[in-house]
């Protein structure tokens, strides 16, 4: 979206295509957007930003002002078990010298990707990133509830180690790159993230959406919904459309290297039977609710304190959990057909 030769930003929005993206670039396009900003949503189809040579391109290309770094590899609990080591992109150092990015397992991303967008920003003279962290990168054995300082402070939850370390170097490479050359680059810690367009593939996606797509089906074929492990893990959950308005927030106006935390209050966290019996509400299932318990809990909880974000926005108002849900199911039931599953 461009003003009438009013640009004064240039925004690259990297994952522009995914769960978060599609948020921002919905509550750009529904008028939060500004005059003075250019947006440019991207996806591995513009540049594969495990290849240096293609994020170089992309930057050369666009020439950003600004740039909101969401691109990753993503999943839930079981994804993470399942690819701990691609989370992280051993890849990188393991791997023949003859092997060419592009031959790149395509799971192995997260350390290059970030690698190759930050360093592509500090070349190019972007003025300021935003990168994503996540509440789960947090130590494993901690005291509640969690705050931006405790990130490096002990190994996070084996399940999902990979993801965890690649996202904790991040704020190591924004801290550097201060230091050592002024740059402002920034991150926040936003906790579960859904809404429209989340992945909702049952193995790889994450809880909400799984579920959603479980009682899809369940409805279908009047079976019973499965739900995975005990149903007493406890988390909070942000709709993706209030993380995007805080995203625009953080972008303008924020201006720490240190990150912020991105979440509900701590007395919105819900426990995963409280979710599953939302979306049963929500998607209006009358069959019966099973617990798997040879399934892993994973993180019992990862509750996130959002007082620093409360101090800068003290009256920020976040959609209640259950109309969020009923939302989310609307837009999954209307797009069936065309959605990540
Ligand atoms: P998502 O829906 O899986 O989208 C991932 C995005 O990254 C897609 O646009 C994807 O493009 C892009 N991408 C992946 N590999 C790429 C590559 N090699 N080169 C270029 N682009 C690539 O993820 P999301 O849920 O929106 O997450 C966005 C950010 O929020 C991530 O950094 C994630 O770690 C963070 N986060 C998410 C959650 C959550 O609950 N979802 C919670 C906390 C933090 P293609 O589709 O073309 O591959
Ligand atoms: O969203 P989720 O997969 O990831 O939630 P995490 C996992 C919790 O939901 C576990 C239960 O307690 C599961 O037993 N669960 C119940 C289910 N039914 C299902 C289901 O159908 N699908 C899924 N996926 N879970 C992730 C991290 O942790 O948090 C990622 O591993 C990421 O790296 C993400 O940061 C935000 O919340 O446990």
């Amino acid at each position: 979206m461009e003003g009438a030769g009013l640009v004064g930003k240039r925004i690259l929005v990297t994952g522009g295509t995914g769960l978060v993206g599609r948020a921002i670039e919905k509550v750009v396009a529904d008028g939060e957007g500004q005059p003075d900003e250019e947006w440019i949503f991207v996806s591995s189809r513009d540049a594969d930003l495990t290849s240096t040579t293609e994020t170089k391109a992309l930057f050369e290309k666009h020439k950003p002002t600004h740039v909101i770094h969401l691109a990753a590899m993503v999943g839930g609990l079981f994804r993470n078990i399942r690819y701990n080591l691609d989370f992280w992109g051993a890849g990188f150092w393991g791997s023949p010298p003859c092997r060419s990015e592009k031959s790149l397992h395509p799971q192995r991303r997260n350390i290059l990707i970030n690698d190759n967008v930050l360093h592509s920003a500090y070349e190019t003279g972007v003025q300021k990133v935003v990168s994503c962290l996540s509440t789960c990168i947090f130590p494993d054995k901690t005291t509640y509830p969690i705050d931006e300082s405790m990130i490096h402070n002990g190994p996070p939850h084996s399940s999902n180690f990979g993801y965890s370390y690649a996202k904790r170097m991040i704020d190591i490479q924004n801290r550097g790159y201060f230091e050592q050359h002024g740059c402002r680059f920034t991150a926040v810690i936003p906790t579960n993230v859904f809404g429209p367009h989340d992945n909702f593939n049952i193995e790889d996606g994450h809880v909400l959406p799984g579920l959603i797509h479980k009682v899809y089906l369940a409805k279908q074929t009047g079976s019973a919904l499965t739900v995975w492990g005990t149903g007493k893990p406890r988390r909070q959950f942000i709709y993706s459309l209030d993380l995007a308005r805080l995203f625009l927030w953080v972008l303008r106006e924020y201006d720490e290297v240190e990150p912020i935390i991105l979440s509900v209050g701590e007395e919105d966290e819900v426990s995963i039977r409280e979710a599953a019996e939302a979306i049963v509400e929500a998607m209006d299932f009358r069959g019966e609710l099973v617990f798997d318990t040879t399934k892993a809990d994973g993180q019992f909880k990862k509750t996130a304190s959002n007082a620093k974000l409360r101090r800068y926005l003290p009256s920020f108002q976040f959609t209640p959990f259950r109309q969020a849900v009923k939302e989310t199911c609307a837009w999954f039931n209307t797009n069936y057909a065309n959605a990540r599953k």
